[in-house]
């Protein structure tokens, strides 16, 4: 099993440094940096990263195809990776409509464009001439003018067939779930993927990229986790918020809480127990230590700890290295 951290930009990313300087020597595996256009730049944060560590991997979880034409991405984690030393990953993932819109950029064809995008990228990370007539990315004998060794394609994804794309090319998968329920679905639907592209579905990473929140006070984990679940319940297809027995309706109550900025109701018992109990990692080391073995049982390999990971970030991150990753 390995151990990554999110950051989501919105911070200063000296403070990110600090941040990843830390989980570094608290034994983390990888950090991952989330990408929307609004925050600072995910290649900016990653280079800074590559300068303040020496040996914890470096992600883009996620990037998207859209933004960033696939020859443009190939040449940043192409640069990244030697930077860092070969240490870094690409995690891509379609991107979500609402964002595109405020860009005034069409999303279609998500999946293939990912699909496709992917086959683009491999090629030019290995040096090859790119000449690809897909459906949604086009290439004509593009190349790369400089390599920087090899670099993993992780793939964001929750859908079935993006999860079933992930099993067949990508060399692991950033899920966005916290409950083993979720992940009975997705390892079975990658397996599948994999079993297609005749591949072992052991070769795939399969990480619960998650909500997390760490204290030795439970009751301050979760007041830390409540706004990141009900962000989370506002955003889930109904499908998801049945298979954890929720009110489908509390959906849009959240979502017009959220949209009214009252946070007041949302702390003030919208978000419940077992919404918590389906969209968070969330505790005390030991409350998240039992959750972290039941997703390893079900086939999870890889345990995200993504925002808010606990009420004092620097605090959370000695947490988990010492009474989690230590153990
Ligand atoms: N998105 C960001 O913009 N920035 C981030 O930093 C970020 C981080 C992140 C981390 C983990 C993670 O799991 C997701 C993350 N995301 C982030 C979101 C990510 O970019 C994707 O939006 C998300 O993972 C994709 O969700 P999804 O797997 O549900 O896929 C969507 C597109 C979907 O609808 N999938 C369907 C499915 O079954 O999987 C398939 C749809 C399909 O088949 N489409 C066809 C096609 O060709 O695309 C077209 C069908 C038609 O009718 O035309």
């Amino acid at each position: 099993m390995t151990f990554g951290i999110e950051f989501v930009p919105s911070d200063p990313v000296l403070k990110i440094a600090h941040y990843a300087k830390l989980a570094e020597q608290q034994g983390f595996d990888n950090v991952w940096i989330t990408d929307h256009y609004n925050n600072r730049d995910v290649y900016s944060t990653l280079s800074v990263l590559a300068m303040s560590t020496n040996s914890i991997k470096l992600g883009t979880g996620v990037t998207n195809p859209y933004t960033r034409n696939a020859a443009i991405t190939a040449s940043s984690i192409a640069s990244l990776n030697e930077i860092s030393g070969g240490r870094a990953i690409l995690g891509l993932g379609p991107g979500d409509k609402a964002t595109f819109d405020a860009m005034g950029i069409s999303w279609d064809k998500p999946l293939t464009t990912t699909k496709e995008s992917i086959a683009a990228i491999r090629g030019f990370i290995s040096g090859e001439k790119v000449n690809l007539d897909g459906e949604m990315v086009k290439f004509n004998g593009a190349k790369m003018a400089f390599r920087a060794g090899n670099v993993p394609i992780y793939i964001g994804a929750q859908g079935p067939k993006m999860l079933e794309l992930s099993g067949e090319v990508a060399d692991g998968v950033l899920i966005n779930a916290s409950h083993p329920k979720d992940f009975e679905v997705a390892v079975q639907q990658i397996a599948s993927g994999a079993k297609k592209a005749g591949r072992d579905p052991k070769e795939v990473d399969v990480a619960a990229y998650a909500c997390f929140s760490i204290d030795k006070d439970a009751a301050k984990a979760a007041k830390a986790a409540q706004i990141v679940v009900a962000f989370i319940v506002a955003g889930s297809p109904d499908m998801v918020l049945e298979r954890h027995g929720i009110d489908v309706a509390a959906k849009a109550d959240i979502g017009g809480a959220i949209a009214k900025g009252d946070f007041g109701a949302l702390m003030g018992g919208m978000v419940t127990t077992d919404m918590m109990e389906a969209f968070s990692i969330c505790g005390t080391p030991d409350d998240c230590k039992a959750r972290i073995n039941d997703l390893l049982d079900i086939g999870v390999t890889q345990i995200v700890a993504g925002s808010p990971i606990g009420p004092d970030k620097e605090k959370a991150i000695k947490l988990i290295g010492k009474e989690i990753i230590g153990k």
